[in-house]
């Protein structure tokens, strides 16, 4: 049983806390071995946003929406006032906005590092027209991930790509309004297997630093080495004030993008444990943006959003718990196990109970899953979309 002091403190927790759902998370996806087609998935703008809609009502914790350019707004800058109108329909708002600059066929050697300036170019003036439309959504963040790199040593001049990196990275940050931010995402592997130009961290960092004072680096949960410890690089990250954002997913082998806490949920609450601790120790707010990058390709896709912002809110409020007093005490002490306790107490302790009263008191149901259900919004999307996804069954062979 949670004391009142402890709902108090979860319902304080949620109070600020919120996630924002990726679009992508929405359509019909599948591996590169083939796609199982959902007939309930979204075909367009308008249906993501509006499936987007229904996890913020039932949860009330995810208010805007990542959006990838290529893919929502197929007329670029001419498509924001649509996706502005839609937005405000559905609930949500625009939340990040990320370039594609990893899909069309002139990147096949890169964008930014590509050896061709030509495609460089090309490349920047995506991204800069990315920064326009973040500007006309009301966005603050420009979320940048490429898919850059090479599969074969000897293939590329590692160091010529970082400095056209920079260089680019520079151009577009000068892009920016005042108000807003540019954030680096890293990843080690994939597309590229042999080496990618923004591999880890450590890379990011030095590229956000080169680019200017409001960039920042983003941490994908899935784009680690096996056994690397990313609690201290967010910590690393925030006493370096350079922790942008994260985007949530849990992984077992590689980037799976499985359901944040589905495999380690231990992993997420030792993050929001070094975040909370941040902000006690300093008193100040840390400014990050809290994303889900995931994307299903068998779970139903709303359920699924909608259990992951229930799972990362008792993740949140779990870490919220921990009594950082005693633990600071604790390791003054080197009273180690005292301290691991103090940890394992908060994540052990169930908060859902608190979760529960927190959503009845903000209007939202008790038991988001169960209320989603009940209101037969997949049978109808499913009866509305199933002939155009359909068509979609996609084969790679
Ligand atoms: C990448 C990375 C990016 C995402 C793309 C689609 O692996 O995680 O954030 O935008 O996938
Ligand atoms: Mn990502
Ligand atoms: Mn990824």
């Amino acid at each position: 049983m949670l004391t009142t002091r402890q709902e108090a403190i979860v319902h304080k927790a949620l109070d600020s806390f919120a996630i924002e759902i990726p679009s992508w998370g929405f359509a019909n996806t599948g591996t590169r071995f083939g796609k199982f087609v959902q007939e309930a998935a979204a075909t367009n703008i308008d249906e993501k946003l509006s499936d987007a809609g229904q996890v913020n009502r039932f949860t009330g914790c995810c208010p805007s929406v990542a959006l990838h350019v290529l893919w929502d707004f197929p007329s670029g800058k001419e498509s924001i006032a649509e996706v502005m109108s839609l937005a405000a329909r559905y609930g949500v708002r625009a939340g990040a906005i990320n370039p594609n600059v990893f899909q069309d066929q002139e990147y096949k050697h890169g964008s930014l590092g590509n050896p061709d300036p030509l495609i460089r170019q090309a490349a920047l003036a995506h991204i800069l027209d990315c920064v326009d439309i973040a500007r006309g959504t009301g966005s603050r963040d420009v979320s940048l991930w490429f898919g850059d790199g090479s599969n074969f040593p000897g293939t590329a001049n590692i160091r010529h790509r970082k400095q056209w990196f920079i260089d680019g990275l520079k151009e577009t940050h000068g892009h920016l309004a005042p108000d807003q931010r540019l954030l680096v995402e890293y990843k080690p592997f994939e597309p590229a297997f042999y080496h990618t130009d923004i591999a880890d961290w450590g890379m990011a960092l030095l590229m956000a630093r080169a680019a200017g004072p409001r960039a920042r680096v983003l941490v994908d949960t899935g784009h680690h080495y096996q056994g690397q410890n990313i609690e201290q690089i967010v910590a690393w990250l925030l006493s370096e004030d350079m922790l942008g954002g994260f985007h949530f997913n849990d992984r077992r082998y590689a980037d799976d993008d499985l359901t944040i806490g589905s495999i380690d949920p231990y992993q997420v609450f030792r993050i929001f444990h070094e975040i909370a601790l941040f902000e006690w120790e300093t008193g100040r707010r840390a400014d990050i943006a809290y994303m889900i990058d995931q994307s299903h390709n068998l779970k139903e896709k709303i359920e699924e959003m909608i259990q992951t912002a229930m799972v990362a809110q008792e993740l949140y409020a779990k870490a919220a718990l921990v009594d950082l007093e005693a633990l600071a005490r604790f390791q003054k002490q080197c009273r180690l196990i005292d301290a691991e306790e103090c940890l394992k107490d908060a994540f052990s302790t169930d908060v859902r109970p608190a979760l529960r009263s927190w959503r009845s008191a903000r209007g939202v149901p008790e038991e988001p899953l169960a209320a989603f259900r009940e209101s037969g919004y997949i049978e109808a999307a499913a009866r509305e979309r199933g002939t155009r996804n359909k068509g979609s069954a996609a084969s790679y062979a």
